[in-house]
């Protein structure tokens, strides 16, 4: 981890006054897996302790870092219940509970939580686990390959600004890897030809197959099969020349008109990221936060058990702005977006 890590320790106090707030929440019957509880819900998190608040609030507006770390937060080893094989069978135990309502209350002070219906059923909050049979894929629940570096949902114009990953358990320390566009080298006609929009990014296969398997006839399937047949040109690097912000996901690339001198600079921004590579381990307890807008991210290959013991991470992802999703909408809900 870098010197200038942004982090923030919550005390006992402030641990005291969230989980009352998610004694409270749960009292109410509310669930932060539902799209509703957002607005049910909102104003509770006015009562997050002020410091966190504070905290995340300026890692929006500041952009101080490409990521932000949370830890202290509580988590009962043993109440958690075994790791499941699959996120269609994470149970809801009151542990995991407490730590869903807590990512939900730092979500929403970081923007407006939303899920994408083609991902997990459209569930607000994921699980992040190894799934067997699936060790060599690009997702993650991959587990033996590495998770290639990525700006998360990175072909979709409304990917999100913020990736929340709250660590269950990791016992093994598998890392979480992030690189900063801040932090990048380049030549200058290498920046100049990223800038330009020579490059396709297809979506990527999960919000495909998930689909595929479980509602062949969704809506949001056909846009799906649309942005891998016919993606947009689209810049790498976006925004202000000098201080750019970045969108890659290089498995799922190409350059427009294959040329050549576009797919060595994204080599080079390639090995450029690997080179400022930073492991974060985002260990039981810790929330971390990636601005997807100036981060990608990925995973170190780990060795899956498969008995209960595995990595396991809850995820949420937020927007700045709800509006600009008003087209992409397959249910009454403003947060599931396809
Ligand atoms: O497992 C991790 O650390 C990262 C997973 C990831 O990139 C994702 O779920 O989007
Ligand atoms: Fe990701």
């Amino acid at each position: 981890m870098s010197a200038d890590t942004v982090e923030y320790l919550l005390d006992d106090k402030e641990v005291d006054a969230i989980l009352a707030i998610a004694d409270r929440v749960r009292a109410l019957q509310e669930d932060p897996a539902d799209p509703g509880f957002y607005d049910r819900c909102w104003h509770i998190r006015e009562e997050l302790p002020v410091g966190l608040r504070r905290f995340l609030e300026d890692f929006r507006r500041t952009e101080p870092a490409e990521m932000c770390l949370v830890h202290g937060f509580p988590v009962d080893d043993a109440a958690l219940g075994p790791t499941p094989g699959h996120w269609s069978a994470a149970g809801q135990s009151p542990a995991a509970g407490e730590v869903e309502i807590f990512l939900a209350l730092c979500g929403m002070v970081l923007g407006e939580p939303f899920a994408w219906s083609t991902l997990q059923g459209g569930r607000m909050i994921q699980n992040i686990v190894p799934i067997k049979g699936d060790e060599r894929r690009q997702s993650g629940h991959g587990s033996q390959s590495p998770l290639e570096f990525h700006t998360e949902d990175g072909f979709h114009p409304l990917r999100c600004d913020y990736l929340l990953l709250f660590g269950l358990r990791n016992q093994d320390g598998v890392a979480t890897t992030i690189s900063s566009v801040r932090d990048l080298e380049l030549a200058a006609e290498d920046e100049e030809l990223l800038s330009r929009p020579g490059f396709h990014i297809r979506p990527d296969d999960e919000h495909l197959r998930q689909l595929e398997l479980r509602q062949p006839g969704h809506p949001a399937l056909e846009l799906m099969r649309r942005m891998r047949s016919e993606p947009e040109a689209v810049p790498v690097l976006i925004g202000d020349r000098r201080s750019p912000y970045l969108r890659i996901d290089r498995p799922f690339m190409s350059c427009v008109g294959d040329d050549p001198a576009a797919e060595q600079a994204l080599d080079a921004l390639m090995a450029e990221l690997e080179a400022k590579k930073q492991d974060v381990v985002v260990g039981q307890g810790s929330l971390l936060v990636v601005d997807n807008y100036l981060a990608v991210h990925g995973r170190s290959p780990f060795l899956p058990r498969y008995d209960g013991t595995d990595r396991w991470l809850k995820k949420l992802t937020v927007s700045r702005n709800l509006r600009r999703s008003i087209g992409n909408r397959a249910t009454e809900s403003r947060r599931v977006i396809f």
